[in-house]
């Protein structure tokens, strides 16, 4: 028997209407990102909210993991053109970090999220709320595999994949839109996967 780890198997009868334009379905769950994984101790591991808000809030692990939790089942869609359908994840909404962090009103327009190893991505803050983006720390009933940003990403499934941050630790309000890492080295600096947002100007 051949195991085939190869992600670009395409499997032929998915739902079209689920499928943005350019993009191929695979079942397999293919591992990107820019340096490596970075060696997280939870014991010292902080989330924080700080930026363009009057008081900035940070969580231990133990903390986080006392908010209120939240489960997705989402389709995601990564820039290089693999879709995967129905992924189950869970963890804690932005309204519910925003809910805890004692901000009634959205503090500020954008933000940036920033990582161990120095990723960053930035986003508008209204593709957060209503539960569309969750800090997640855990994938199919299982704690977040490291390679995949383990113990905490990022999840916006609305938008190209590298929006969602892995090893996620600080999410940083702004008045103004910036690009983060792969914005400002050409990708469109929103990315949704239905108007085919990949690169600057597309
Ligand atoms: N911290 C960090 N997060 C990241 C990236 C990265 O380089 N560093 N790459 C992004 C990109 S381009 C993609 S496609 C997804 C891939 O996530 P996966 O490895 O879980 O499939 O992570 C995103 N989040
Ligand atoms: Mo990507």
């Amino acid at each position: 028997m051949i195991i085939r780890k190869n992600p670009n198997i395409r499997f032929p009868n998915p739902d079209p209407s689920r499928v943005p334009p350019g993009q191929f379905v695979t079942q397999q769950w293919p591992v990107l990102h820019y340096g490596h994984v970075p060696k997280v101790d939870l014991a010292t591991w902080r989330f924080s909210i700080w930026g363009e808000v009057e008081n900035p809030v940070s969580w231990t692990w133990k903390e986080f993991q006392a908010l209120p939790r939240t489960e997705l089942t989402v389709d995601i869609h990564c820039v290089t053109k693999w879709s995967k359908l129905g992924t189950v994840w869970e963890g804690v909404t932005i309204d519910d970090l925003l809910a805890a962090a004692g901000l009634e009103e959205p503090p500020a327009p954008y933000l940036m999220a920033h990582c161990d190893g120095g990723y960053t991505t930035n986003l508008p803050l209204e593709d957060l709320l209503g539960g569309k983006g969750l800090v997640a720390t855990r994938f199919d009933g299982e704690p977040l595999a490291p390679e995949h940003g383990g113990p905490a990403r990022l999840l916006v499934p609305h938008l190209y994949f590298w929006k969602s941050a892995k090893w996620v630790r600080r999410l940083r309000f702004m008045e103004h839109d910036e690009p983060g890492f792969w914005e400002s080295l050409g990708y469109h600096i929103y990315g949704d996967p239905w108007r085919e947002q990949r690169y600057d100007g597309d």
